[in-house]
């Protein structure tokens, strides 16, 4: 088969990327190692910027997220046995919205099928060829059978595991990596959520988080071990330690139930260097990661794709190169920048092994001034909310 851009990973980036380009008028295939219902069952992200929203509008797929998004005009952070609100309306003019990554994915999916563009799923042994050469071509397999597909560009969408990434030569790629010495353990579980917004807490026994999908959804996180595995702890355990690490307040509100998913994810910052290698473009996940504290990496991957499918746009439309050629430049730019606000913001809150207790009285002096000065505020919350692309 024949396309103008072959989109490797069926998830948020690469959907999302597909039907901006098809409202372009530019024809792409998604290339999909695993099912539809595999993709929606992952529970990841739930907090939107004002830019993602947008995109969503642009691609004309933003009528749910509209009706069922919540907005949030601010965030609470709990530390050391004081808790204070950070109103990112009041300091920035705009909220977030919790929206989760599921029900975009699925938003996403659904109008792919409604506009009859193809998907091709449960692709196995992906391979993407002649990158560097004019004439990319992207192979795979299905129960047996051998496709091929040629294409005039390649988009890696498929996220921290896949191939586009590794496709890149060695020589041609740098890799910065920051790993971190703990995960977040989630669960998602069919309770009112405790509070109307978000609280972020510190304390002596590590991080944990209050998050939400819906009034009767809610997602919670602690920090924990590397070497925890998601079976070591119970429910009963769980809302024992998360309760512990609030504020009592908001710890005697809590509403408990069974969980309906829980998983522990590792923390890590990544970048790759350049997002291109001739006509390979790098988008999302696949070309870096952020530790989850402050939800960047979804938002991070629609900046991506607001660069790369305008520059497309650009070419396709007026044989301009620029855009395609600038990408990896202008996306890096967003990139580094909500890296730093990941690692800044994860390094106030969790309670590192190692830490001495300098480090220690260091952190509790960096939240206070984040809660007495306004100035600070405001940086933080343009950073939460989403730097404008
Ligand atoms: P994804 O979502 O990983 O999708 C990649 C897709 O590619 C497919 N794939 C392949 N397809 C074909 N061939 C191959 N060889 C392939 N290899 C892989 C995969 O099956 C998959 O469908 O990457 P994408 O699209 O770049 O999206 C990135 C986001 O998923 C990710 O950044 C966020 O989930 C991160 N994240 C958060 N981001 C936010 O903005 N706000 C949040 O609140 C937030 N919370 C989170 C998060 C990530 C978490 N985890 C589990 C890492 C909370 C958590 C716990
Ligand atoms: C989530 O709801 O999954 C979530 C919210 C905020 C974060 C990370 C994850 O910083």
């Amino acid at each position: 088969m024949r396309t103008q851009v072959a989109i490797i990973g069926g998830g948020p980036a690469g959907l999302l990327l597909g039907q901006l380009l098809h409202r372009c008028g530019i024809d792409a295939v998604v290339i999909e190692r695993k099912t539809r219902d595999h993709v929606l069952s992952r529970i990841r992200a739930g907090v939107l910027e004002t830019g993602f929203v947008r995109l969503m509008e642009e691609a004309g797929v933003a009528d749910r997220l509209h009706e069922r998004g919540l907005v949030h005009h601010g965030t609470r952070i709990a530390a050391h046995g004081r808790s204070f609100r950070v109103d990112f309306s009041d300091l920035t003019g705009m909220p977030v919205v919790v929206y989760g990554q599921t029900e975009v994915t699925r938003d996403l999916y659904d109008a792919r099928e409604a506009a009859g563009l193809a998907t091709e799923f449960r692709a196995e042994g992906v391979a993407i060829h002649g990158a560097d050469t004019g004439n990319p071509h992207v192979t795979f397999s299905r129960d047996g059978t051998e496709f091929r597909v040629d294409c005039d560009f390649v988009a890696g969408c498929d996220g921290f595991h896949g191939i586009s990434r590794q496709t890149i030569p060695l020589s041609a790629r740098t890799e910065y990596e920051k790993t971190y010495p703990f995960g977040w353990l989630g669960i998602l579980s069919r309770t009112p959520p405790v509070d109307h917004e978000l609280i972020y807490a510190a304390s002596d026994r590590g991080f944990a988080l209050c998050s939400m999908r819906n009034a009767n959804l809610s997602r919670y996180y602690i920090q924990c071990a590397l070497s925890d595995h998601p079976e070591d702890w119970s429910d009963a355990a769980f809302w024992d330690e998360l309760k512990r690490r609030l504020p009592e307040d908001v710890a005697d509100r809590m509403v408990t139930g069974p969980s309906i998913e829980k998983s522990i994810a590792p923390l890590r910052s990544l970048v790759t260097e350049p997002m291109q290698w001739g006509r390979l473009f790098l988008c999302g996940d696949a070309a870096h990661i952020v530790p989850p504290t402050g939800a960047k990496g979804l938002n991070l991957a629609a900046s991506d794709v607001h660069y790369l499918h305008r520059g497309l746009a650009r070419f396709y439309e007026t044989g301009d190169a620029e855009g395609i050629d600038r990408y990896s430049e202008q996306a890096l730019l967003q990139v580094w920048k909500a890296e730093r606000f990941s690692w800044w913001f994860s390094g106030l809150l969790h309670r590192y092994p190692d830490m001495a207790p300098f480090d220690l009285k260091m952190q509790q002096a960096e939240i206070a001034f984040l809660r007495d000065n306004r100035a600070q505020q405001r940086a933080f919350a343009e950073n939460y909310v989403g730097l404008p692309y």
